[in-house]
């Protein structure tokens, strides 16, 4: 190795550690120019590892197919590993820190022999920030540093700015895949042992066994949410698993939303919407986490610490989301599990007519008659956030946006309406607390199985699940004592359907009447209905302009059935009687609230 660019003893420290455990070949240091991207990519080209793309089609773009063993999260595999079992609670898998690094360094030791283990220095949020959010992921997988440099500020930038002593949070990344004796390598390594551990107290991440998304670019679900919501918490500020945008009404007035859904529940069409509503105005922040401090001004401000965006493929297309397409026809990005067409351009399911052939996500064959889907339900596109033609200016503001309103949501076919507003802040909690979505293609696992995902974070909370409600309860706290500052909450559903089985609501660029509506609340203006889950909407009370919806059709997404709500009461107790004596009494007393309005329904 050549001088390393550094005199940060800390980092230094830590990579003679990992090397010697590791026993790389050789250690790269990235510093995230065009050249290194350039030498990265047509090195994995030659490897078979990613083809290039139509320079015309999609310019400076790859497609990668991965092993078909490792294609989404593995949440059965992810560990918080705190010190005392309590602090990582029911909804986390937990190991002793010092049995886990016992484990995991047998799993490392000698695995990165053959390969080269690259060090990538990043920062989350933008690093002119007050406080920087920096990390640095030693890896041996040179896809993994090509999506770190579409995701993060990566590189030299970012080394120079943790001068000697910045704090970082280390993450160690391995497909544990070594090449023994000049072994050929596959053009997707990865491990059937997988472990995807963190650390709290001592703010670590190691991963070994996958290359996929949030198991291998530790700056995202590891870093941004397990390890910052612990921060957050310490710290009195919120690390979430929500989109954020700019939302600007015809007369110029401007709100800005966050929004909580769980994987592959469409947060990247949300943030990105193109309104049908005339002199509707959406502009992005983020698509997929969100950072909310307390300004001075007792409001939260919420930040974007990505640099990319990571969405899901299959269902995006000009109808669904024509600036997700636009972002991407500007190339510069890394599509994986999605097919090939033979003119070397990407397709996926949702993207209109197939072609009559094209190379699947597998590598085989694929023609319309094909019995199996081209591309995995989890396929993706890891993109630049900045080619984005409807970024918001305030994305690079390292102070963020002060959000009026958050949104969470879930898929449910059943039960839960289109929008409702929740009575106060606690309330608002208690809607996510109890959150409930179908599951998805995002992790492994059952697909469509109605499970709640607290806040969309299930998967995603670095600690105790009662702690981190009580730790949204009092959040108010950090408002001044002025509750009107705190944003309001609000409860959507796009996926209702009839009993026919059909959608009930469009959904897609016709969510900006849902969200002309929570806009007109917090200015007080728009008409609802008490009911016993929340405000929702009189049916006059949408702008349905230019929109053909069945009268029957617009009562059955917003009904609120209490027998239905009922049904929910057993679950919900069963929910919170998880979490034992850490779950805030107040959301006892919410449950029995909703109990008592429900019988009076
Ligand atoms: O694979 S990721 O965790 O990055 C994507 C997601 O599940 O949201
Ligand atoms: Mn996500």
């Amino acid at each position: 190795m050549s001088q390393p660019p550094t005199s940060h003893s800390r980092l230094l420290a830590w990579i003679d550690e990992v090397a010697a455990l590791t026993t790389p070949d050789r250690i790269v240091w990235c510093d995230g120019s065009e050249a290194e991207w350039t030498r990265l990519t047509d090195e994995l080209v030659d490897s078979g590892a990613l083809v290039r793309l139509d320079e015309k089609k999609k310019p400076n773009s790859f497609w990668a197919r991965t092993d078909p063993s490792d294609v989404a999260r593995v949440e059965e595999r992810t560990y918080i590993c705190s010190v005392d079992d309590a602090d990582a609670g029911p909804t986390n898998n937990w190991m002793p820190p010092a049995e886990m690094k016992q484990l995991m360094t047998e799993l490392y030791r000698g695995c990165m022999t053959g390969r080269t283990m690259y060090v990538v220095p990043f920062c989350m949020g933008p690093l002119d920030a007050g406080q920087p959010m920096f990390g640095v992921e030693l890896t041996d997988s040179p896809y993994v540093v090509a999506s770190m440099r579409i995701m993060t500020r990566m590189g030299t930038e970012v080394l120079a700015k943790m001068g000697a002593d910045a704090d970082f949070v280390p993450a160690l990344h391995s497909v544990g895949a070594p090449l023994r004796n000049g072994e050929a390598d596959k053009a997707w390594p990865c491990n059937e042992i997988k472990y995807i551990s963190h650390f709290p107290e001592t703010r670590e991440i190691w991963s070994f066994g996958s290359g996929y998304g949030g198991n291998s670019l530790l700056g995202k679900k590891c870093f941004a949410l397990r390890i910052a919501s612990v921060a957050a918490r310490d710290e009195g500020w919120l690390a979430e698993h929500m989109l954020i945008m700019k939302l600007t009404s015809p007369e110029g007035v401007v709100k800005y939303i966050a929004g909580a859904f769980p994987s592959a529940c469409g947060k990247t069409n949300l943030a990105m919407l193109d309104p049908t509503l005339d002199g509707w105005k959406v502009e992005t922040v983020g698509d997929d986490i969100a950072w909310m401090r307390f300004g001075e001004d007792g409001r939260l401000w919420a930040t974007n610490p990505e640099f990319g965006l990571f969405g899901v493929a299959p269902g995006t297309d000009f109808h669904t989301n024509p600036n997700a397409m636009r972002t991407l026809a500007k190339g510069n990005s890394v599509f994986t599990n999605v097919a090939l067409t033979d003119d070397g351009d990407i397709w996926w399911e949702g993207m209109g007519e197939p072609p009559a052939h094209l190379t699947d996500w597998k590598g085989r064959d694929w023609t319309p008659a094909s019995e199996d889907v081209s591309s995995h339900p989890n396929s993706r596109f890891c993109t630049p956030i900045e080619q984005c033609p409807i970024l918001a200016d305030e994305y690079h503001d390292p102070r963020g946006v002060p959000i009026d309103a958050i949104l969470f949501g879930g898929r449910r076919k059943t039960t839960v309406p289109l929008v409702s507003e929740a009575r106060d802040w606690v309330h608002g909690v208690y809607l996510g607390a109890t959150l409930s979505s179908e599951t998805t293609a995002a992790a492994v696992g059952q697909v469509g199985v109605v499970r709640r995902d607290p806040m969309a974070m299930l998967p995603f909370i670095g600690y105790h699940a009662g702690d981190y409600f009580q730790h949204w309860i009092d959040m108010a706290k950090g408002a001044s004592g002025d509750a009107a500052k705190l944003p309001k909450i609000f409860y959507v559903n796009w996926f209702r359907r009839g009993d026919d089985g059909r959608f009930l609501w469009p959904g897609f660029g016709e969510n900006s009447r849902v969200l002309k509506w929570v806009a007109e609340r917090l200015d007080g203006k728009a008409d609802a209905v008490e009911t016993p889950i929340g405000h929702v909407p009189t049916p006059e009370a949408l702008d349905l302009t230019g929109l053909d919806l069945e009268p029957a059709d617009l009562a059955a997404v917003l009904r609120v059935d209490p027998a239905e709500w009922q049904e929910e009461i057993p679950q919900v107790t069963e929910w919170f009687v998880r979490f034992g004596d850490k779950l805030p009494a107040v959301l006892w007393a919410e449950l029995d609230a909703l109990k008592a309005r429900l019988a009076d329904a």
